[in-house]
């Protein structure tokens, strides 16, 4: 706790009133200070917020991390300054009033929207709206997985979400609340910022939805209550603890609440309230201090609700050094895979490189996680009803059911944008490493919660099967074309096209141990030969060569003429084009399988340049051309796609498509002489 806190004296009882008006002072400060920002979200749930955090929530701001602390998510992140006036008034070390002064500028804690990593105690990333009400369905899942493990002794927070209208009428809303619905998550709270405005007008301009009614039917405990009457605030969510569904309590509220000519309108959703309207909102509400001051009575009455959080994560950890679950729930927590797992991968790829194994790579997947889901209960699969298709199940893997959170599956439904949130929650909650899977095409779908997992750097894994014309007759709706070009494009995401067996093996093995970034394994529908070292004398080595990102797969006898790079199921067409090369015009031809760029990149120069080398390069892949010219340079050409694809067998949509081997030799020969 930051050092105001101990010179701190109770000087006479402060009403939960005031505690809330230091909410409404500090974020109308902050925003015209910043002269940007959004006042009104936290200043009409000030009351709600202060309720929660003086009476029930156990967080404890020395120690954030505590893993039995209850979450805290503000899905309506543009009210970012209500998260950041909790956390100055709660004391966190990180949050001095200097950051509130400094919200919304460069470097500061403060950012115009709560992100992880930036401030301690901020849960996850929200701003995108919807997004947190979803992660959090994921937070309360893992919740209930890490009790079943370990026990309700050890495993026993809620996780509270704080959501405006927007939060509730963008889709992944339905997805989240239709599967916390389904499975019970008895553990998590939603607060609906009711105040019928959002930034075009009132909320009647485009809804008629009753969301109690559509909260009821996904089987929800849903309450309504004036989010300004403290003791009707209180009373719900005393009674949404004891229910066993999820529970939905709309508060409503005025927005910008206290300010007396603009309360109640849309002008204080997302704009300074000017000075005049401050001063006479100062004086609405009895708020008689400068700018960014709270009396010491009012901020110890904050800080004592630290105190009743740090005695209960004393309490926890007394209970925890007596537990026999001590070391199991503190391994889980920091997500350290076992030895065993990559000592199993090591084994695996070992037995199919002798083997030669021929299958497709979501086949191929399916055999590996096998042998990591045999040597560690940390993973936990999913997919978006797509599980025998992606193939994301494996032998003696339970799955999660309403209440029943002993397994280690989960059936997510066809909600890809939800499973994604869910697996960022899950990931951000610890104790588990989430992987889910889905056609890579409906990582359209899944988009908006993979670009959180990238800008959180959570390790979620990303199992996305069918990944090229190569799927074949189900057509062009389901062939994705653009989709490595945007996944590549976003940052701090690993994207993976492994080529055959071995590569897969190596590939899920860089997803387990990125453990700060997030992965997607890009799938084969159709066969693939294995094509390690093929040519080598000694195929097996321990080196994992998927991890520089691309290798040289094949380099010809001779100074090579040409050479083909490609990923995932186009490295055999390259294999073959280069061996046509050769026989046929004589031509070396070296082959470099790339199964992920931004492992690629972040190799040394010189290895780069070995691997590409400085004959002609030709990129062959199932796939728009976007982002390719970086490898291929000004000389190069390009063997893809060009458009969308077809319903056809895979095999007459390659020839029709020119994605050949013939079409390769052609593109080289016309390179080089
Ligand atoms: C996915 C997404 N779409 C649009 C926005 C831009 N936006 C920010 S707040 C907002 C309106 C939200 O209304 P509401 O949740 O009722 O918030 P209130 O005005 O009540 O604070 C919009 C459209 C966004 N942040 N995220
Ligand atoms: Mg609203």
């Amino acid at each position: 706790m930051n050092s105001q806190a101990a010179a701190l004296k109770p000087v006479a009882a402060v009403s939960e009133r005031d505690m809330a008006n230091a909410i409404r002072a500090l974020a109308m400060d902050s925003v015209q200070k910043a002269n940007s920002g959004h006042p009104g979200m936290p200043m009409g749930m000030a009351d709600v917020a202060t309720v929660l955090f003086s009476r029930f929530i156990n967080i404890d701001p020395s120690a954030p991390n505590w893993p039995d602390r209850d979450r805290f998510v503000l899905s309506a992140g543009h009210g970012s300054m209500l998260q950041y006036a909790l956390h100055f008034l709660l004391g966190y070390d990180d949050m001095p009033i200097e950051e509130l002064q400094r919200f919304r500028q460069l470097g500061s804690r403060t950012a115009g929207h709560p992100e992880y990593g930036h401030a301690l105690g901020i849960e996850t990333t929200t701003g995108p709206l919807g997004q947190g009400i979803a992660t959090a369905v994921g937070m309360a899942l893992a919740e209930r997985m890490l009790a079943a493990r370990h026990g309700a002794d050890l495993v026993d927070h809620f996780t509270y979400v704080i959501a405006g209208d927007g939060c509730l009428q963008e889709g992944i809303s339905h997805e989240a609340i239709d599967l916390a619905g389904h499975l019970k998550l008895s553990r998590l709270i939603v607060f609906w910022d009711d105040n019928s405005i959002s930034i075009d007008g009132p909320t009647s301009l485009s809804t008629s939805m009753d969301q109690a009614a559509r909260f009821k039917a996904a089987g929800w405990h849903v309450q309504s209550v004036d989010g300004h009457d403290t003791e009707a605030v209180g009373a719900a969510i005393e009674a949404a603890q004891q229910s066993d569904r999820p529970s939905l309590i709309a508060c409503r509220t005025v927005i910008g609440k206290g300010a007396p000519n603009l309360g109640g309108s849309e002008k204080t959703h997302g704009a300074p309230l000017g000075d005049a309207e401050i001063t006479a909102t100062r004086e609405n509400i009895g708020w008689d201090y400068a700018p960014f001051e709270v009396p010491d009575d009012i901020l110890f009455a904050w800080r004592e609700i630290a105190e009743r959080g740090q005695a209960a994560r004393r309490a926890w950890e007394q209970r925890l050094a007596a537990s026999p679950q001590r070391r199991a729930l503190e391994s889980a927590v920091a997500g350290n895979l076992p030895d065993t797992v990559f000592d199993a991968l090591g084994a695996f790829r070992k037995e199919h490189v002798e083997k030669a194994t021929k299958v497709a790579t979501r086949k191929a997947s399916e055999m590996a996680l096998g042998a990591i889901n045999a040597a560690t209960d940390l993973t936990v699969g999913g997919s978006a009803d797509l599980t025998h298709s992606n193939l994301t199940i494996t032998k003696g893997m339970d799955r999660i059911a309403p209440d029943d959170y002993a397994g280690r599956y989960i059936h997510y439904g066809i909600r890809e944008h939800g499973m994604a949130a869910a697996m960022n929650g899950i990931a951000l909650h610890g104790g588990f490493v989430p992987y889910g899977g889905t056609f890579l095409c409906f990582a359209d779908y899944a988009r908006g919660a993979m670009r959180l997992s990238a800008l959180m750097g959570q390790r979620v894994i990303y199992v996305m099967t069918h990944d090229s014309i190569g799927l074949g007759e189900d057509g062009p709706t389901h062939q994705p074309v653009e989709h490595l070009a945007m996944l590549r494009a976003t940052p701090d995401l690993n994207v993976f096209r492994p080529a055959d067996i071995i590569e897969t093996a190596e590939c899920w093995e860089l997803a387990l141990k990125s453990k700060n970034r997030p992965s997607v394994l890009v799938l084969s529908r159709q066969n693939l030969p294995m094509l390690r070292q093929a040519h080598s004398d000694e195929p097996h080595s321990d080196e994992n060569r998927s991890s520089h990102g691309a290798y040289i797969l094949r380099e010809p006898a001779e100074h090579r003429a040409v050479t083909l790079i490609a990923t995932g199921s186009e490295v055999e067409i390259a294999v073959a084009a280069a061996e046509r090369l050769e026989t046929e015009h004589g031509i070396a031809a070296a082959v470099v399988s790339m199964p992920c760029w931004e492992l690629f990149e972040e190799q040394d120069a010189d290895y780069r340049k070995v691997v590409l080398g400085s004959a002609p390069r030709i990129a062959i892949e199932a796939a728009a051309r976007l982002g390719w010219d970086r490898w291929i340079g000004d000389t190069g050409a390009f063997v893809g796609m060009t458009g969308f694809g077809a319903s056809a067998p895979a095999p007459d949509l390659y020839r029709h498509f020119d994605i050949t081997p013939e079409a390769v030799a052609a593109a080289a020969l016309k390179l080089i002489i």
